[in-house]
């Protein structure tokens, strides 16, 4: 499959993926996700000499801006459930890779894009970089796995709070909070990256790959939140609100929710 959107660099067992889609922030419509799938699916787990993946998005502006809000129009509940389900399968890959996948954190990471990079094993921020989870905006829930995953990263409390508000945060207060793993100056993101993973490849590779595999078993509990979370946001997918959300976002005007 030839890529269209993500553009692949290997430099040395170091590829960088980079998401190019700048004109609309970076956001992951339909096709990013099935090229992220053939990549950490099908294609990356077969290069030889892999040290390390660094995922990123183009431009100065925006790692991930979220999922496509232009590609949510004629979703009902089943395919949404689905959609889900299949995006949290892509960030699975992601989360499992045998080796360490690093999110460079350029720039806005909303929504899909926040739970994208808590789907990477680490997360380096640039000082412009801005997360959160507005989903609760558009009358939706994180589909992707971030109620599940934030909560790991910064605790209960705080996840509650950026869940419910819809409020971002930027670089330093991330990495206050453990989400961030290092902060650098805008534009030394992948290089700080690099190094990590350059520092990891000098580690026995078999133990590196069964390291990722057991810090991730802890995290299986035996409720499966994904799937509750892929149901719940079908669920939501047919509310007034969340067409409405949608559509106050492209037509640059406040949403007016009914909670219907
Ligand atoms: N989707 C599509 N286009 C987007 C976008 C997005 N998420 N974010 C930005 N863009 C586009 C804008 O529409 C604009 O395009 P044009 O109008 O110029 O054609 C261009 O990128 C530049 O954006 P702005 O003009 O808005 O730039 P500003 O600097 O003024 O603002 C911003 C930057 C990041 C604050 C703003 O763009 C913004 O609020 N963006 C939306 C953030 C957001 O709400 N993201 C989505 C979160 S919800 C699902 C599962 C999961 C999800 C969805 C479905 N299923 C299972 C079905 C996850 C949902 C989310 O990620």
């Amino acid at each position: 499959m030839a890529y269209g959107i993500l553009k692949i660099k290997n430099t040395k067992g170091i590829v960088t993926i980079t998401i190019n889609r700048e004109k609309a922030l970076n956001a992951l419509n339909r096709q990013t996700f099935d090229e992220l799938n053939q990549w950490f699916g099908t294609d990356g787990p077969k290069k030889k000499g892999l040290k390390g993946v660094i995922v990123t998005g183009a431009g100065e502006k925006a790692f991930v801006a979220g999922a496509d809000i232009k590609e949510f129009d004629g979703l009902n509940e089943k395919s949404a459930e689905a959609l889900s389900l299949k995006g949290q399968a892509i960030f699975d890959l992601i989360e499992n890779f045998h080796v360490p996948v690093i999110a460079a954190v350029n720039g806005f990471a909303l929504g899909g894009g926040c739970e994208l990079a808590m789907a990477c094993h680490m997360r380096v921020a640039g000082e412009k970089a801005r997360f959160g989870q507005p989903e609760v905006n558009l009358g939706i829930i994180p589909g992707y796995g971030g109620t599940q995953r934030l909560i790991q990263y910064i605790g209960k409390g705080k996840a509650m709070e950026l869940l419910l508000t819809a409020d971002m945060i930027g670089a330093e207060e991330a990495h206050r909070l453990g989400l961030a793993n290092h902060v650098v100056p805008a534009g030394k993101e992948v290089a700080k990256a690099k190094e990590i993973i350059e520092k990891i490849a000098t580690k026995a590779p078999i133990a590196i790959t069964k390291t990722i595999e057991c810090v991730n078993v802890f995290f299986k509990g035996n409720y499966d939140g994904f799937a509750i979370e892929a149901e719940e946001f079908g669920t939501l997918a047919e509310t007034e609100d969340f067409k409405e959300g949608a559509k106050a976002f492209v037509e640059r005007r406040k949403a007016n929710f009914k909670g219907k």
